[in-house]
């Protein structure tokens, strides 16, 4: 395992792991953990023998958000150009997220606040602890619900189940995010990491080619038409239908036997 300080990066048969490592502020945002952050979703892009990603944290929190230590305002001086953090670190990190065409898992170990919870629903697939919960933090800050809260809680949620955790920031409880449709699912706090990397290794051995482009669809989806939708279907399926992992999965299915798909 190679470790940089803040975020810990371990590549195994075709998983990154990914863990926030900075468990004594509950793995809270620092400048440092940003970078490394996005370093290590770029690898994931850039590196064929990534096939898929899992996201976690350390310890008893998956993630505070911003650290709020870094711009204590008791020290005085102008005010921050938050817009600025924003364009600066989150909002990359959340364009690489959901740009990269392998699938990206997300295993909520514990509070997720803040950029926190929101940079969990940008991931593709997310299971939580049952103890884990999910917190609109920014309210209680004098914040708006960033990177990309406004738009998952409003598209995944509705309005009026956006607007309420994102004005009263009350914690969501990992069962209830479940059962909302918010994440994948919630499970006993041991069996998160067991049933994480079972997942992601499982898609780290698919076909990756046609995973990158099912991710790409779905999240396009929405700003599309049926019409236009139909159209990249077909153009996507064109793409898939000549790839090996294509070749390879229909000829293991004749002749009943497991798939071996390469990722191409
Ligand atoms: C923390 C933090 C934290 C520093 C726990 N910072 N130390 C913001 C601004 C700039 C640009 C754009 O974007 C953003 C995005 C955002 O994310 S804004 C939202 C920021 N996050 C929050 O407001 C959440 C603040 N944290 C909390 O409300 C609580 O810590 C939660 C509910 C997450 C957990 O509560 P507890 O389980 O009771 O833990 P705790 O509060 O005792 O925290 C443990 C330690 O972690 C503690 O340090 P200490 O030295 O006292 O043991 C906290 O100070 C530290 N910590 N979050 N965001």
């Amino acid at each position: 395992m190679t470790a940089s300080p803040t975020v810990l990066s371990a590549l195994a048969d075709g998983v990154l792991t990914l863990t926030l490592n900075r468990p004594e502020k509950l793995n809270s945002f620092n400048e440092e953990m940003h970078l490394a952050l996005r370093e290590g979703i770029q690898r994931a892009h850039d590196d064929p023998a990534v096939r898929a990603v899992l996201l976690t944290g350390a310890g008893r929190g998956f993630c505070a958000g911003q650290d709020l230590g870094d711009r204590d305002p008791r020290k005085g001086g102008p005010a921050p150009d938050l817009g600025h953090t924003l364009e600066t670190f989150y909002n990359p990190t959340l364009r690489l997220i959901r740009s990269l065409e392998k699938p990206v898992v997300c295993a909520v170990n514990g509070v997720a606040a803040g950029a926190g919870a929101n940079i969990a629903f940008a991931c593709d697939i997310v299971l939580a602890a049952k103890s884990a919960k999910f917190i609109q933090a920014f309210a209680k800050i004098g914040l708006i619900p960033d990177a990309g809260g406004t738009w998952s809680l409003a598209r995944i949620l509705g309005e009026p189940r956006a607007k309420a955790l994102a004005l009263t920031a009350e914690p969501l409880p990992a069962e209830k995010a479940a059962d909302w449709g918010l994440i994948w699912k919630a499970v006993e706090d041991d069996a998160l990491m067991p049933e994480a990397q079972a997942l992601a290794a499982q898609l780290a051995a698919g076909p990756t080619l046609g995973l990158g482009l099912t991710k790409r669809l779905i999240q396009d989806a929405a700003t599309r038409t049926l019409d236009q939708q139909l159209d990249a279907e077909r153009d996507c399926q064109q793409q898939a239908g000549r790839s090996a992992d294509y070749a390879e999965g229909v000829t293991a299915f004749l002749e009943k036997r497991p798939a071996r798909f390469s990722g191409k």
